[in-house]
């Protein structure tokens, strides 16, 4: 089996470095450009390469922004367990850098460290006039073109088409591959240059692929995995015997709780299920003892369940255990099925209508 494959190579490696691209994030349900969902194959007036150009923006902001806040900002979701993997692996002092085509944020988010953008980020927004900083939340608070108080169009940190890549971040990247002892490429059509160029570097002992679709480097590589990433880093870190299966290896998909605003004890999760093409977001929420359950309906949310006892929670497309006192939060529109089996509560999300 590939994983196992996977587990042998990273155990022989000391001196690991990924290299990502879009699809490393498609199963937190950010689309990629593309693959078979992604945004190339959907209706659009204008190719997203040509949207997202310095040319562009400078142009068109107004649909610059449409495009931004349709595709790549409405997304409010959390790290996948391959972000969360390669974040172990680092902390194991397996793995020594990310290099990362993405602009989500979401290996850091996962607890990487050494994380090298190339394309920049979408958590950082500048004015290009007065060079004022603005976040995410300020641009999302905005409707339309956000602008500075100086006037002119804020705009993300991100590298458009046009522009050259960070020469800091291209060289520190350029040196992790010289050092490195294998590559793992994941989720990268391998078609996005200069980006690609930097695989060249690369002079270790083994590459591996991890991609859904052919990739044209797919023939060097000493393994190659046709298996969504997320899940394929899963097992792997089973595998290796770095995470286990069952309660504690899904701790880490339940991180990134906060407390609700309103109802003391009550910690919201965001995080968006998945299940053979049913999008279905959801919330899970951990309830302390004593804490003040939330009345049906509150601020557009609704309290589906709470877990009394053993139960599996449907999250990414996978089932995971969930622990007693924690509650299915969804958002009115949504529907599910509960099922009992015995002592267990089996929650089952169906037909999304949000
Ligand atoms: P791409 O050209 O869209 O290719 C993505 C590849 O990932 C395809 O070959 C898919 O088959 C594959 N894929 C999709 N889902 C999975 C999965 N779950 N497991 C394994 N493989 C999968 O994307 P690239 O990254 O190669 O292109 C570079 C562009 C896309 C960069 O400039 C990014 O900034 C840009 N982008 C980023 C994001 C993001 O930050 N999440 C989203 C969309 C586009």
């Amino acid at each position: 089996m590939s994983y196992r494959e996977l587990a042998a190579i990273i155990e022989k490696s000391n001196r690991l470095v990924f290299f990502g691209g879009a699809g490393v994030s498609t199963e937190c349900g950010i689309p990629d450009f593309r693959g078979q969902e992604g945004l190339y194959n959907r209706p659009s007036q204008y190719p997203p390469e040509e949207i997202l150009s310095h040319t562009f923006f400078e142009r068109h902001p107004d649909i610059f922004y449409d495009f931004l806040r349709e595709n790549l900002l409405k997304y409010r979701v959390s790290p996948n367990k391959g972000h969360r993997a390669l974040a172990e692996l680092e902390r194991m002092g397996k793995l020594t850098a990310v290099i990362t085509q993405n602009i989500d944020n979401l290996h850091q988010v996962a607890g990487s460290q050494n994380v090298l953008e190339l394309h920049g980020t979408l958590s950082r927004f500048y004015c290009p006039c007065c060079a004022e900083k603005f976040t995410l939340d300020w641009v999302n608070s905005r409707n339309g073109v956000p602008k500075c108080h100086c006037g002119g169009v804020v705009r993300p940190d991100i590298v458009l088409y046009e522009e050259p890549l960070d020469d800091r971040i291209w060289q520190a990247a350029m040196q992790a591959l010289a050092e490195a002892d294998t590559l793992i490429v994941a989720g990268t059509s391998l078609t996005v240059y200069p980006a690609t160029g930097l695989l060249r570097c690369f002079k270790g002992d083994r590459v591996v692929i991890i991609n859904r679709d052919e990739t044209g480097f797919d023939q060097s590589a000493d393994l190659v995995i046709r298996q969504p990433f997320g899940k394929t880093m899963m097992k792997t870190m089973i595998e290796l015997g770095a995470w286990q299966p069952g309660v504690t290896m899904v701790a880490p998909e339940l991180d990134g709780f906060v407390f609700h605003p309103s109802f003391p004890g009550i910690e919201i999760c965001p995080v968006l299920a998945e299940e053979q093409g049913w999008g279905i977001r959801s919330q899970l929420a951990k309830i302390h003892p004593g804490a003040e359950i939330p009345p049906h309906t509150h601020e557009g949310v609704e309290v589906f369940s709470i877990i009394q006892g053993s139960a599996q929670v449907l999250i990414d497309g996978d089932w995971i255990q969930a622990n007693p006192g924690t509650a299915l939060v969804a958002s009115p529109g949504t529907t599910h099925a509960v099922r009992n089996s015995g002592k267990e509560d089996v929650l089952l999300f169906a037909n999304f209508s949000c």
